[in-house]
């Protein structure tokens, strides 16, 4: 850790009790809590990913900035006062110091939740779905931060894929040109969010947490710097086909461009609009898949 770091990082007892004595920890992002799901449903899933990292025997740390502390691990209270702020700021790499200079409060996207993540010697980290390329990219130049994090942070990052709001095959061609391992979880095929399937076939599949990682760390042991993505198909009972999500994808992006939306607005705008589309549907397969990467994400933990 950079000498100046340490005063910057409020790491919660548990974690830094885990993380002294080598037990497994997982980080969890909160711009999917600020800005990725209303209240109080993110409240309930931020305790109920908690709850499960729990019950499969490692230790949640949820990462956000509160009033200025970049806060790795939260307590009840301030998870639950994180959820209510309406005017959080949504934090990636080009803010997050920002935040913390200024006393700000935000939620720590992929990107700079990996950041603090690292810094506080956490390996494996859960969230839904990650930034990308989005859709016509080649015009509007919008690829997420996230992408180049991987690139360069050593953390497992499990996710249910890229969002079907994103152009699959563009992010699956940038994360292969910066070096970083996808790789699918019991799949041959790329799951997109809230479908388990997409057009585009899986780079990796691995079988078994304990095989994810080996990997890990083994492309530790060559020096391989950056991270690794997971791609973890959400349970069938609770998946909307591609097909059909296709369509409200579609309609939301039209909706965002007449309504002018650029940079990091981008993402939540879609996805409060989906919600609406779908009627709410969309939010209860979102919470599941959380739930499930959440799951996984435990189960390698203790394995490295
Ligand atoms: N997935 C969700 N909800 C979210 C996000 C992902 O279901 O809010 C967030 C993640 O924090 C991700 C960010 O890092 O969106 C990407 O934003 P952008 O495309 O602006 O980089
Ligand atoms: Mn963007």
């Amino acid at each position: 850790m950079p000498p100046d770091t340490l005063p910057l990082l409020d790491i919660a007892a548990p974690v830094a009790a885990a993380l002294a004595e080598n037990r497994p920890v997982v980080a969890l992002e909160s711009t999917i809590i600020t800005h990725g799901m209303p209240y109080p449903q993110n409240a309930e899933m931020a305790a109920a990913v908690e709850r499960i990292i729990t019950e499969e025997g490692a230790v949640p740390a949820t990462i956000a900035v509160i009033d200025g502390r970049l806060k790795v691990g939260l307590s009840d209270e301030q998870r639950n006062q994180l959820a209510k702020v309406t005017a959080a700021m949504k934090l990636s790499r080009a803010d997050l110091a920002f935040a913390i200079a200024e006393g700000r409060t935000g939620g720590t996207t992929v990107a700079a939740t990996m950041i603090a993540a690292a810094l506080a010697g956490i390996r494996v980290f859960a969230t839904g779905g990650i930034g990308g390329v989005h859709k016509g990219a080649e015009k509007s130049f919008d690829i997420s931060a996230d992408l180049d994090e991987l690139a360069q942070t050593q953390l497992i990052v499990v996710s249910a894929g890229a969002k079907a709001i994103l152009d699959i095959e563009k992010t699956l061609e940038v994360l292969e040109t910066r070096g970083v391992p996808v790789v699918a979880y019991r799949s041959d095929v790329m799951p997109a969010f809230w479908s388990r399937t997409s057009p585009y076939k899986a780079p990796l599949r691995l079988d078994e947490p304990a095989a994810i990682a080996r990997f890990f760390e083994t492309r530790r042991a060559l020096g391989l710097a950056g991270g690794m993505l997971v791609a973890n198909p959400v349970a069938a009972e609770h998946e909307i086909a591609f097909n059909k999500m296709a369509v409200h994808i579609a309609a939301a992006q039209q909706a965002a461009e007449k309504d002018g939306i650029a940079g990091k607005s981008v993402t939540p705008y879609l996805l409060a609009k989906i919600l609406e589309l779908t009627q709410g549907a969309s939010l209860t397969t979102n919470i599941a898949l959380v739930e499930n990467n959440a799951r996984l994400a435990a189960r390698i933990a203790r394995e490295i």
